[in-house]
């Protein structure tokens, strides 16, 4: 028995080093040590030795047993390792490859639109600040005088992160919360404009995403009127997209600002003549403005007393497929090369 249980413990490393796959090892392994193995078959007559052979049978089948699982145990780390660097090799690909220039990429339609409205808005005086992504719900609503339980929050349909107490985190649904970190992180005079992507439980149509993006702007300095915030929505709306598309304000409401309004240019596609973009309206609507409410200032701090100021938030992505002339949001999204390579740069 004993010369038995010797003689499998001297064959095996041999066994074990020829499997050359995980596969084959599983088998070398089921052979010596599995239920229906070599050593189990000899250790089912252990018991029927006299007392001194089974012990000296129990200790060299232990020390067998425990030299094939080390050996088995080394050869699997080997072979795992191996396989690891043939899969690493064959799924390795060269980002850096250019192929006859076609596959050579450009910026996003987002992305550009996003660095022109900043180079617009620097020309202009403007910083620029950026917020958190996920944001909470003081941020997002209570500092912007939205309370909750206020039918307003209606207006953005929230998502919430299962962080912390139920509905104190969320995924912000505007960049105006950033108007917040800026007023309190810094003094005035402000003049800021917050770039940044938003979320909300909005389905995707041609004109609205989940996620998007959105381009927020915030002056708080002594003596602003509402002939500023005009004043420099008209300014912007020239600069961005011509000399011969103007701007207008129409009364709205926003609890975060008094008096607010719709900023709305001219139909970049009938020039304001009328037609089916703009149902004949001769107007696109691009976000809304207004002057800060006092709330808000006393909320970071701010004696509206002293200071007052304007803010408006523009959908970016909106922007870009007036700009361009696209007709459907969903197009910028879907990777389609043969979109994304009509706006090179
Ligand atoms: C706001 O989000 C306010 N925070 C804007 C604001 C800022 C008002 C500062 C006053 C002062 P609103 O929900 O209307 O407002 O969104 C602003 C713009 O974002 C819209 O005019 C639209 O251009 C864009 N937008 C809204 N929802 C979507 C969506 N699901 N997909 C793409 N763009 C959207």
């Amino acid at each position: 028995m004993i010369d038995d249980i010797t003689r499998i413990g001297a064959e095996a490393p041999g066994r074990i080093a020829a499997a050359s796959t995980l596969d084959e090892l599983r088998a070398v392994e089921a052979e010596l040590l599995g239920k229906k193995g070599e050593l189990t078959a000899l250790k089912k007559g252990i018991g029927a030795l006299e007392p001194e052979p089974r012990r000296q049978a129990g200790l060299a089948m232990n020390e067998v047993r425990a030299a094939i699982d080390a050996a088995v145990a080394e050869r699997r780390a080997a072979l795992e390792a191996a396989e690891r660097a043939v899969t690493l090799a064959a799924e390795r690909l060269d980002l850096t490859e250019v192929v006859g220039g076609r596959e050579r990429g450009s910026l996003h339609l987002v992305t550009q639109t996003w660095d022109r409205l900043v180079d617009v808005f620097t020309g202009m005086g403007f910083t620029v600040a950026e917020g958190p992504e996920v944001e909470t719900d003081w941020y997002n609503f209570e500092a912007l005088n939205i309370p909750a339980a206020h039918p307003a929050r209606g207006m953005w349909d929230t998502l919430y992160v299962d962080l912390g107490d139920p509905e104190t985190v969320l995924l912000r649904t505007h960049t105006s919360p950033v108007q917040i970190r800026v007023m309190t992180d810094g003094e005035p005079p402000i003049y800021a404009v917050m770039p940044g992507r938003v979320f909300r439980r909005d389905t995707a149509d041609a004109s609205h995403m989940p996620v998007f993006h959105q381009i927020e702007g915030l002056v708080v300095d002594k003596g602003i009127s509402f002939a500023d915030l005009a004043g420099t929505l008209e300014s912007f709306t020239s600069a961005y997209f011509g000399g011969s598309i103007h701007s207008r304000l129409r009364p709205s409401y926003f609890p975060f600002t008094e008096p607010s309004a719709e900023y709305d240019i001219n139909c970049l596609n009938c020039e304001g003549r009328g037609c089916r973009v703009c149902a004949n309206t001769g107007w696109l609507e691009l976000g809304g403005c207004g002057m800060v409410h006092p709330n808000v200032l006393r909320n970071v701090g701010l004696d509206p007393e002293d200071w007052t100021g304007f803010a408006f938030g523009f959908g970016l992505d909106r922007l870009a497929l007036m700009r361009h002339g696209v007709d459907d949001i969903r197009e910028m999204y879907t990777g389609d090369v043969r979109f994304l390579e009509q706006f090179p740069a």
